[in-house]
């Protein structure tokens, strides 16, 4: 994204990063080609479930990563680093989307983490688990209570650890302890340095009664509605990801294993319903290698990934795989509902020289940031790219409503997020060479358009054709346009009145045919794609994996990621995939302690 893109390269020599552990590099350092689990990406939901698979020493586990070590990749560490990560380096998959006929025929990139953690290692850290709203949502559509949020709340004590932020400032009335975990895997902080537009931020909730503070903004047993603190997977200024907080706790358990650069190509049909084994490759050119689940299989390649591995083992939309002459042995409906939040930058033009801007676009200040994060973990480059976040609903007089049901899954979750970010943030574009600048980043959160991942051919190294169909519903639009309105109105308060010059660009327009063109010309993704193997009650045929995760139809195979959500939570969604990977490994911990592991598999 910004300009400062590469400038952590010239810096990269001042980083001491304490040793994640032993992760393999090449095959020939496997022991065995057989395994208890063999869990397909080292990714959000692979890692965790990795790690509490062998909490037992007697089960063993295999990840198989395509990607790269994170070991010392700086910008996986620096906190404000990280959008510079992705898109198309060597830590990303490099996808695009298909043109969106929603935003005007427009592609872009579409970021996926390709490194140990996943996009847990590649992410913008936000930090938060849906409404609860949400989770009571996917009960019911899966009719298993385990997914409504009365069971899920458990397992954000196990999963997080709140520490104090970085500059130890007072975090009194900026979250609520008892909804929180002290002793989880992952560490989430409050932000560690104070921005000069936080205090307008502030002042706007007692100014206008429509932005109102939130005192927590992590969600579910708290609302979302209103604007308060950025709750991030920060650890006193380096990212807590699922390899700090799961991997490298778990990493010298004698019996896991993690292979780096081992692309998995396909999962292989072993009996007649049973598909317990994968093979993998470590170059296009170099022959596959076939590794054994004595239990299962785990997809944990991600909402593309997952879904692209699944169509080349033959399971799918059958017309689709049949058109590009692959054996149908499962016709499943993996890669369609594929359904993603919308980012939309709305940039103002703003007073003085306090913005981002001036240091991100100065090669010899960023390296002065980045050098004293290296040696004292304090300034911005220890914090997120923004410090504040705000959800809301849009009127519910709109006359939408009278023909169309609200897309949220209850009247306490929001439709819109909005982001105040102190730069000029548009990923993938430089910033601009002169002038400072604001954003507000606004979210459609329930969105109703749905589209699909497909194959582009057989070939396993080929990228896939990703299409959300972004905004291609009205409410959608809607949502968007109401979100751009809100945005003038917040900045329309007396706290911002000595700081805004003008909006930028498309943002100048106040017909709604005019914002309706700025959000179809500059909308993008926020990297938030679910619902390719999603979700459905045991029996539905609708669906991808039963409510406990198993592949309909088959023995042996379960998908934990990103991918199993039939709807998208109304926040961003790595706390959403690591609460989902926590109950997975309750869930298949209790089935094997029932039936017990490896129970005489006829199929080895
Ligand atoms: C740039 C970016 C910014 C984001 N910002 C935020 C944020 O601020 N807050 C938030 O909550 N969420 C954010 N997200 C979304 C969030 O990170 C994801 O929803 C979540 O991490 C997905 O977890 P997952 O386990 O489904 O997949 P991933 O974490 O992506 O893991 C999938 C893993 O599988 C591997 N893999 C894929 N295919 C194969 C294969 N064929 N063989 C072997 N390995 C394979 C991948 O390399 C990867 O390691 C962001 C995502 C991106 C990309
Ligand atoms: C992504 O692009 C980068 C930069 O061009 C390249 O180094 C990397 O190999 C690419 N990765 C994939 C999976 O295409
Ligand atoms: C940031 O502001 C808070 C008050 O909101 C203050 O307690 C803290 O010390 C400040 N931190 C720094 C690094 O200035
Ligand atoms: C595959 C693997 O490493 N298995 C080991 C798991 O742990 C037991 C007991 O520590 C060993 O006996 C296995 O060899």
């Amino acid at each position: 994204m910004p300009s400062f893109s590469l400038s952590w390269l010239l810096v990269s020599s001042l980083l001491v990063q304490r040793s994640l552990g032993v992760t393999l590099t090449d095959p020939d350092q496997l022991k065995t080609k057989t395994y208890d689990f063999v869990i397909v990406g080292a990714g959000t939901a692979g890692l965790t479930l990795a790690s509490r698979l062998t909490e037992d020493p007697k089960v063993s586990v295999l990840v198989l990563e395509a990607g790269v070590s994170d070991q010392d990749v700086l910008p996986a560490i620096a906190p404000f680093l990280g959008p510079t990560l992705t898109p198309n380096t060597p830590f990303d998959w490099n996808f695009t989307v298909t043109p969106q006929e929603g935003l005007g025929g427009r592609s872009f990139p579409y970021p996926r983490g390709k490194l140990i953690g996943g996009s847990s290692s590649a992410n913008y850290m936000m930090h938060q688990y849906g409404s609860t709203e949400d989770w009571d949502r996917y009960a019911r559509i899966t009719k298993d209570a385990g997914w409504a949020w009365k069971n899920m709340r458990q397992y954000v004590k196990k999963h997080e650890r709140i520490v104090p932020p970085v500059d130890d400032h007072s975090t009194e009335g900026q979250l609520i302890p008892s909804n929180h975990g002290t002793d989880g895997e992952v560490a989430i902080s409050l932000p560690g340095f104070n921005e000069s537009i936080d205090a307008r931020v502030f002042k706007t909730t007692q100014e206008l009664e429509e932005f109102p503070y939130n005192e927590d903004t992590s969600g579910a047993d708290h609302s979302l509605l209103g604007i308060g603190f950025i709750q991030s997977s920060i650890d006193r200024g380096v990212r807590s990801s699922s390899s700090t907080g799961y991997l490298a706790p778990a990493n010298g358990r004698p019996n896991l294993t993690v292979l780096i650069n081992a692309h998995v190509l396909k999962v292989l049909k072993t009996g007649t319903k049973a598909f317990r084994a994968v093979e993998f490759a470590t170059s296009p050119g170099s022959a596959p290698i076939t590794i054994q689940a004595k239990n299962e299989v785990i997809l944990s390649a991600g909402t593309i990934g997952t879904a692209q591995i699944l169509q080349l083992s033959g399971i799918g939309n059958k017309a689709d795989l049949e058109a590009l002459g692959i054996p149908v042995l499962v016709d499943l409906p993996v890669g369609d509902n594929l359904v993603d939040h919308t980012f939309l930058p709305n940039i103002f033009r703003v007073e003085g020289e306090e913005s981002f801007d001036h240091i991100l676009r100065d090669t010899e200040k960023t390296v002065a940031a980045v050098t004293e994060w290296a040696t004292q973990k304090t300034g911005f480059i220890a914090n997120n790219i923004a410090n504040t976040f705000g959800f809301a609903r849009i009127p519910e007089d709109l006359s939408i409503f009278k023909t169309v049901v609200d897309p949220a899954p209850g009247p306490q979750s929001p439709h819109f997020e909005y982001i105040p970010t102190n730069f000029h943030l548009k990923p993938g574009f430089p910033i601009p060479p002169t002038g400072s600048y604001f954003t507000i980043v606004t979210v459609c959160l329930n969105p109703t358009s749905y589209g699909s991942v497909k194959l582009a051919s057989a070939d396993p190294y080929d990228k896939p054709l990703i299409d959300p169909r972004l905004l291609t519903t009205d409410i959608d639009l809607i949502v968007m346009r109401e979100s751009v309105k809100a945005t003038k109105r917040f900045v329309s308060a007396p706290a911002w009145s000595d700081y805004i010059i003008e909006p930028v660009g498309t943002l100048a327009g106040n017909t709604d045919d005019e914002i309706d063109a700025h959000v179809r010309g500059l909308a993008t993704t926020i990297f938030h794609p679910v619902g390719t193997a999603s979700m459905a009650a045991k029996g539905n045929k609708e669906g991808v994996v039963n409510p406990d995760l198993t592949v309909k139809g088959v023995e042996g195979l379960r998908v934990v990621d990103a991918s199993i959500f039939p709807l998208i939570p109304s926040t961003h969604t790595q706390g959403p995939v690591y609460l989902a990977a926590e109950r997975a490994a309750v869930i298949i911990k209790e089935h094997y302690d029932n039936d017990g592991y490896a129970a005489g598999r006829d199929e080895l």
